[in-house]
């Protein structure tokens, strides 16, 4: 993409009205707009990197045996008053009005119309287990929207839900979803922590947020260094057994806790240089709720004795459009973010010291081309402005490498590279930069 027929409208300052750096910078970097508090139109830059959330997101759903669908944004009223929520749910559920007066809602989360949509469909056990996820905005109306992104109004969510006959079978759609969860995080770059939660307005009793480590986060946690430093399971992970060993691990030995599990009891159980009190961003959080909706909606199959049985679920929530903010907040230095590759909006920015000048035009053109003849993702510096400005765009926006074509480096046919991530420099060939690049995204290291 060369920028100047691109949509990046940065901004030189910092805009009062954002509190926390992944707020200032996504509005500097031109990512987002708001449209209304706690509502943002996403602008190119941002747009690329929520989409590759979403897509790895997407494939770990894929992978955990979880089927696509897409549902409404718009729900009605009476499906919620089928499970008793739409009393309960309170103000932060926008409540709409159609124009035969009928009463509507802009879906908060999707348990009810999931449900309705399988209490339709599937009548028998022989038909179970499935989980069904879609990616969708929901609508909040929260008392305080703030932080950008990380607590909107408007939001993009990942919600999957599973179906099983009986506890214990739903316990392995659970663990499986748990597994997913960690690889979906560590893919973005992120060491997301589970910890055992309240499960507030969606119910049931066995529930784990999905905690990133960041000191502008909202939720406070205590956990294990060994819960930091435990690597994500493999792909081995033996589901069919009892429960998964990794699994046990993880929830029982190493479970980190909030303020309202009893955080004094477990610091006194891990010794004083293991412990780990730090502030975190949630961006996942998975439930066991049971029969709580399948009961009141009568979500039934008939068992293998011929009986009708309600179902047993789970729902498993991903903050799509938060992770953008949140993968800021853990990566960023003061120059602006730091993307990792795998969700960087642009692999590569190439810049052209000097546009306008023939050779170094050239020069910088054959770059493009050929990173792109490679599949790179590039955003090619090619517009006129002067070369601090130039710099100073690239670092806010963090694309994970640089390559610089200046008048004198083509005369001597070198360009620089540059690892954003430590700020790692070098001055090779030309040829020897793009083949070097295209390593770096390849493998995802760092310049030695
Ligand atoms: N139905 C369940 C799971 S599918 C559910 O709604 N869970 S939730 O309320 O915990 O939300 C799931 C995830 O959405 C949260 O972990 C968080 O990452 C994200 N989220 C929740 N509220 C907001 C908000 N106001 N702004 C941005 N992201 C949010």
């Amino acid at each position: 993409m060369r920028l100047t027929r691109f949509f990046l409208p940065v901004l030189r300052e910092t805009p009062k009205e954002a509190e926390i750096v992944s707020h200032q910078l996504m509005l500097r970097a031109a990512m987002v707009k708001q449209a209304s508090a706690g509502i943002y139109s996403w602008l190119p830059l941002g747009y690329r990197v929520l989409k590759k959330i979403e897509q790895i997101v997407r494939e770990e759903q894929n992978r955990s045996g979880a089927i696509e669908v897409l549902m409404p944004t718009i729900q009605s009223a009476d499906l919620w008053r089928q499970s008793g929520r739409y009393d309960a749910y309170g103000k932060e559920m926008l409540r709409i009005k159609d124009r035969h007066e009928r009463d509507m809602l802009y879906g908060p989360t999707n348990e009810e119309q999931i449900t309705e949509i399988f209490r339709d469909s599937v009548k028998s056990y022989k038909d179970l287990p499935r989980n069904l996820y879609h990616i969708q905005w929901k609508f909040r109306d929260e008392v305080r929207p703030r932080f950008g992104v990380m607590r909107g109004r408007e939001f993009l969510m990942k919600d999957a839900y599973s179906f099983d006959l009986n506890a214990e079978a739903a316990r392995h759609a659970y663990n499986r979803m748990f597994v997913a969860y960690l690889r979906t995080f560590a893919r973005m770059g992120l060491k997301a922590i589970p910890m055992a939660a309240d499960t507030g307005p969606i119910g049931g009793d066995l529930s784990h947020e999905f905690i990133i480590l960041a000191d502008t986060g909202e939720s406070q946690v205590y956990c294990h260094t060994d819960l930091v430093e435990m690597p994500v399971p493999g792909k081995d992970v033996d589901f069919d057994g009892d429960l998964s060993p990794i699994i046990k691990q993880w929830t029982s030995q190493y479970a980190a806790t909030d303020e309202k599990h009893d955080a004094a009891k477990f610091v006194a159980e891990v010794p004083a240089d293991k412990q780990v009190s730090a502030r975190g961003i949630e961006v996942g959080h998975i439930f066991y709720f049971g029969t709580k909706y399948s009961e009141p909606m009568g979500c039934k199959v008939q068992g293998p004795d011929g009986k009708l049985v309600a179902v047993h679920m789970g729902s498993y929530g991903v903050g799509v459009s938060r992770l953008v903010g949140g993968i800021i907040e853990a990566s960023h230095d003061d120059a602006g973010c730091v993307w990792p590759v795998p969700v960087a909006p642009f692999e590569v920015g190439l810049v052209n010291l000097k546009s306008g000048d023939k050779d170094t035009d050239a020069a910088a053109n054959a770059v493009y081309e050929k990173l792109t003849n490679a599949g790179i993702d590039v955003l090619y510096d090619d517009t006129d402005e002067r070369a601090g400005g130039k710099f100073a765009t690239m670092d806010v926006i963090g694309l994970p490498y640089q390559i610089v074509i200046g008048p004198k480096g083509v005369k001597a046919g070198e360009a620089e590279i540059k690892t954003r991530k430590g700020g790692a420099k070098e001055t090779i060939g030309i040829d020897a930069a793009v083949a070097k690049v295209i390593d770096l995204v390849t493998t995802g290291r760092d310049l030695a």
